[in-house]
């Protein structure tokens, strides 16, 4: 039915958004899949690590996977960094039914929240053995997106707020093909 290719720094709330945004589009009988960098890298992705290449074939495989369930009715929602322009085009070139969404969170947010305790890593001095050396968004390019169809400034939001952006958005893009009910009346 539909992918959203999210994108977005680590932290930015991307994983958060899609998994609030699923839960709403179940509650109206929507099929949701959430396709997470962080879950694919464990099954999917073992082989993959960091580099352009490597981030590229990442999300060329998620994307693969995505599309899949977006031609069988599902809405597919991409959960990665997703850091370079080319291959946010690569899957552009799947369809109409595709969109890509900027999770966009100032720096000095994610530093703060750090949850992960990523950036903490990436700002260690060059010599220290725990340094992080290609962090996205510290040491490691993030391209901005040229051609998002969403902006969602999660640093300007609540949760809920953000969750609610994508949900309309994604309703308004769906509105021709509610999902099926079967209502019986006897
Ligand atoms: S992507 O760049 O290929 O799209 P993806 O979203 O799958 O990345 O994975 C990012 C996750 O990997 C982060 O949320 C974080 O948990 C982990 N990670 C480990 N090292 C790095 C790094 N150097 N840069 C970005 N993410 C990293």
């Amino acid at each position: 039915m539909l992918l959203i290719q999210l994108t977005g720094l680590s932290g930015s709330g991307k994983t958060t958004i899609a998994n609030g945004v699923k839960k709403l589009l179940e509650e109206k009988n929507y099929r949701v899949e959430v396709i997470d960098g962080d879950i694919y890298r464990r099954i999917l992705c073992t082989d993959l690590g960091f580099s352009k290449e490597d981030r590229n074939e990442n999300i060329r495989r998620l994307g693969f996977v995505a599309n899949l369930l977006a031609t069988n009715g599902v809405i597919a929602i991409i959960a990665a960094i997703n850091p370079y322009e080319e291959i946010r085009r690569e899957l552009k070139e799947y369809g109409p039914h595709v969109y890509t969404v900027w999770i966009n969170c100032d720096i000095e947010t994610l530093i703060k929240r750090d949850t992960k305790q990523l950036y903490k890593k990436a700002m260690l001095p060059d010599d220290h053995p725990g340094k992080i050396k290609n962090l996205t968004g510290v040491n490691d390019p993030y391209e901005l997106p040229q051609n998002a169809d969403l902006v969602i400034n999660t640093h300007l939001k609540s949760a809920e707020e953000s969750n609610e952006t994508l949900y309309s958005f994604i309703l308004k893009k769906i509105k021709p093909n509610p999902p099926v009910q079967f209502n019986y009346h006897f």
